[in-house]
């Protein structure tokens, strides 16, 4: 299934990592592998771009800027249409080779490349309303008015986790606004990134707009610090560890450029007294163990009303167990591996340090004894204040502490240094508008009844803290990939001047 896989992708067995007009690479390039997490296995290998075929790629994207920036908006978006249609007849086999090498189940790889696709459908909307303001002028005769330009070739660095939706909420979105994208994916997702380029390349190439999609894959020396300090890039939208935020805001600042910063989450759960505790289980069971714990949405806290804190315990203590862990490829399976051995051992290390601090693990945590990076999903009792608690280990492991008034679930809630997503389960109607008001979650996402993770693209997807304050996706996150211009137009024979100001010569 797999070999056949590669083919129906037009995969080869090596494939270089960088493509701007065209596939190019240096026979100097690094070749990594990229390894089936369930497995241990070696799904192809990728040649890392190297310097000069970086500063090749950015050439060719400043230079498919030009023409790409005075493209009708509409027309742009009618290319992103071409791109969604081309990636609907790939769905299937995408999301396969993003489970292959992500290790996240079959649904949700799928589940991915649909997000890839509902971006590209809302971006060619978005192409037709770009809108810009019309001010009233103080002056006589004069109007004013806001429009909106595309910025330049923008940089998009994305993480393992998502490798390809985050991508589409950068890349469709900055298309239709007549950015170019240059691509920095994460190198344990390189097949995936270079599967998506080829069909989007392929597309772009076919419309007379090679050069728009590009992809630089490459190590942090060659690719990735270059990108940060390339004043030829006005923005970059980063999505890793909030190590890497700080990192990247301060490489991107020192130059004025501009970011987007998509970073860690520590999220939490609230559980109120009056919740209805079938769906709130449901909703966190998908938020705490879902993509075995590796979504920066992934829900790590779990703040339950002492009333009914046992029996949520416990309830999640019995379906814990019941969840299947295997091959993310077979159905049913709901508990992939995860991505690396690092990764069992930062979990094993965070349950030890847990332990050490007061907690007790409930149930899980333990490594599979098999092949591959599995392990059980780890419930723990836990109590604020305990230092691991306020860390994002990227495994599944969700602490439980109980609380008392709602102030204070609000408080233990908001007292770690993320701000992504948040939800409160309750029926309760003051408590749920408590939680959305301006003294309630701190986070860029506030969810009521459902979990922390699995945000629709509609909306805009961002946190606070330190997630980095970025947005991206829906809403009006388009408007960071553009720059914005105020005009102001005389069409009288007089020259006021704004304040009242008099500077009369002559
Ligand atoms: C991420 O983990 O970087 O809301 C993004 C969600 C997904 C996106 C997660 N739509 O869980």
């Amino acid at each position: 299934m797999f070999e056949d896989l590669l083919d129906r992708l037009g995969l080869s067995s090596v494939e270089s990592g960088a493509c701007h007009v065209r596939w190019v690479d240096d026979p100097k390039g690094e070749v990594i592998a990229s390894d089936n997490p369930a497995t241990g296995q070696t799904l192809g290998r990728v040649k890392y771009a190297t310097r000069d075929v970086y500063e090749e790629v950015v050439d060719q994207a400043v230079g498919a800027f030009k023409k790409w920036r005075m493209t009708p908006a509409p027309r742009r978006g009618e290319v992103v249409r071409k791109i969604g249609n081309e990636l609907r007849k790939y769905k299937a086999d995408l999301g396969l080779l993003i489970t292959l090498e992500t290790g996240k189940i079959r649904s949700e790889g799928e589940g991915e490349v649909q997000e890839m696709i509902d971006m590209a459908d809302f971006s060619v909307g978005l192409s037709r309303q770009l809108y810009g303001l019309t001010i009233a002028s103080e002056r006589p005769r004069h109007r004013m008015m806001e429009q909106w330009h595309p910025l330049g070739a923008i940089g998009v660095i994305t993480a393992f986790n998502f490798p390809a939706a985050v991508w589409a909420w950068n890349a469709m979105v900055a298309a239709v606004c007549g950015d170019t994208v240059i691509w920095k994916p994460s190198p344990l997702a390189p097949l995936t990134a270079v599967a998506v380029q080829k069909i989007v390349a392929r597309v772009a190439e076919e419309e007379g707009f090679p050069g728009v999609f590009n992809l630089s894959l490459g190590s942090i020396e060659d690719v990735g610090e270059p990108m940060l300090n390339d004043g030829r890039l006005p923005l970059i939208s980063a999505t890793g560890s909030c190590r890497l935020g700080y990192h990247v805001a301060e490489v991107v600042g020192r130059r004025l450029g501009r970011t987007i910063l998509e970073l860690g989450g520590n999220n939490a759960v609230i559980v109120a007294p009056s919740a209805d505790l079938d769906l709130a289980i449901r909703g966190i069971a998908f938020a705490a163990v879902g993509t075995a714990g590796q979504r920066c949405t992934t829900a790590r806290r779990l703040i339950v009303h002492e009333s009914v804190y046992e029996q949520v315990v416990d309830r999640l203590a019995r379906a814990y167990p019941t969840l299947p862990i295997g091959n993310p490829w077979d159905d049913g399976v709901l508990v992939g591996p995860l991505i690396h051995e690092q990764a069992v051992e930062a979990m094993q290390s965070a349950l030890r340090r847990a332990e050490e601090q007061g907690g007790k693990v409930v149930v899980g945590g333990k490594r599979l004894d098999r092949p591959g990076c599995f392990v059980e999903p780890a419930l723990v009792r836990a109590k604020r204040g305990m230092a691991v608690v306020g860390e994002e280990t990227f495994a599944p492991i969700l602490y439980a502490m109980p609380y008392r008034e709602i102030e204070e679930a609000i408080a233990i809630q908001n007292e770690v240094e993320q701000g992504l997503t948040s939800a409160i389960f309750t029926r309760d109607l003051l408590e749920a508008e408590r939680f959305l008001s301006p003294e309630g979650s701190d986070c860029g996402i506030a969810n009521v009844n459902i979990g922390t993770s699995g945000a629709e693209i509609g909306g805009a997807f961002g946190g606070e803290k330190a997630t980095g304050g970025g947005r991206e996706a829906g809403s009006d996150s388009w408007k960071a990939y553009m720059r914005r211009q105020t005009c102001t137009i005389n069409y009288g024979a007089e020259l006021p001047l704004a304040q009242g100001v008099r500077f009369d010569v002559g």
